[in-house]
């Protein structure tokens, strides 16, 4: 069905894989369009979780496809960036937390796919970095956007002024990944993490993936006043009911999404 992504499904978890080893999984035209499709028809009633992944065991996207880019005029690099732009968006928007599971190489459009995901682990090999400037371009798929949102605007721009890769520990000490393991350990990481969201409520984990992204851009009041209205909504939950009622009787709860 696809030609460049893998996809697995493992129980209410599925893993998404993006597969070009000949380009160290760089992302071209038509990769976009597969993750594009792929994510619009993507259940978020069946699936409570996401992970994405790279192919092999040296790159998780070595960025856009440079030769793709090569040639482009400026309609032509707008259109280009918006293309990958807004897939990005939706998996930022999907109703559903996704985990990037960086298995090595997250440069340009790599480190800023890793960004647009709600929670990122790496192999210890990983290494990010936004080398942009030393093409003539900049990040171009929202990373000057995201990247001083997750790591401070000094350090945002240090990565992006000098295009230096940093290393998985650097990335960690930063709070660019929220985590460092072994690379054999990195999908089971990720698994176990996918599965501990799975195992809660969840029209209430995607309530609060929406109140952590709407209300992050809004003032404080607002910002209050928005999750005390996603807050009430939850009391018309039949999981929230359930979810209650176990804990009081000292009983395991299974949430039905309902
Ligand atoms: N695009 C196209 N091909 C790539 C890319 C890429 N981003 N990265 C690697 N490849 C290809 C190489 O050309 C090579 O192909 P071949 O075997 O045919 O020569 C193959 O993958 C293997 O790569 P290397 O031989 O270079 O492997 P190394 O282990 O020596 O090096 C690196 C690995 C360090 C990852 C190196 O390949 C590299 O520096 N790659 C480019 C990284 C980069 O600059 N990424 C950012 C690209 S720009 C970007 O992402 C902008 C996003 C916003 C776009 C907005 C559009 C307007």
């Amino acid at each position: 069905m696809y030609n460049y992504i893998k996809i697995e499904e493992k129980q209410a978890v599925m893993v998404l894989t993006i597969s070009a080893p000949k380009s160290l999984n760089a992302l071209n035209s038509e990769i976009l369009a597969e993750l594009n499709s792929f994510l619009d028809s993507f259940d978020c009633n069946k699936y409570r979780c996401l992970i994405v992944t790279g192919d092999g065991e040296k790159s998780f996207v070595a960025g856009a496809d440079i030769s793709e880019m090569a040639t482009l005029n400026v309609q032509q690099g707008q259109t280009f960036g918006n293309r990958g732009a807004s897939v990005f968006r939706k998996f930022e928007t999907l109703p559903v937390p996704v985990i990037a599971a960086v298995n090595g190489f997250a440069l340009g459009g790599g480190c800023e796919l890793a960004m647009a995901c709600d929670i990122r682990i790496c192999s210890d090999n990983a290494k990010f970095g936004q080398p942009e400037v030393g093409l003539g371009i900049i990040p171009g798929f929202s990373g000057t956007v995201r990247l001083a949102r997750l790591v401070g605007m000094g350090m945002a721009k240090q990565l992006i002024y000098t295009g230096k890769a940093i290393k998985a520990d650097e990335a960690l000490r930063i709070g660019l990944v929220n985590a460092v393991v072994p690379q054999a350990e990195l999908m089971s990481t990720a698994m176990e993490l996918a599965n501990q969201i799975a195992a809660n409520a969840p029209l209430a984990v995607k309530a609060a993936k929406l109140c952590i992204n709407t209300e992050y851009d809004m003032c404080m009041d607002d910002a209050i006043l928005y999750e005390n209205g996603a807050f009430g909504n939850c009391f018309a939950t039949q999981d929230q009911k359930n979810g209650m009622k176990a804990f009081l009787n000292k009983e395991k709860v299974v949430f039905e999404g309902k």
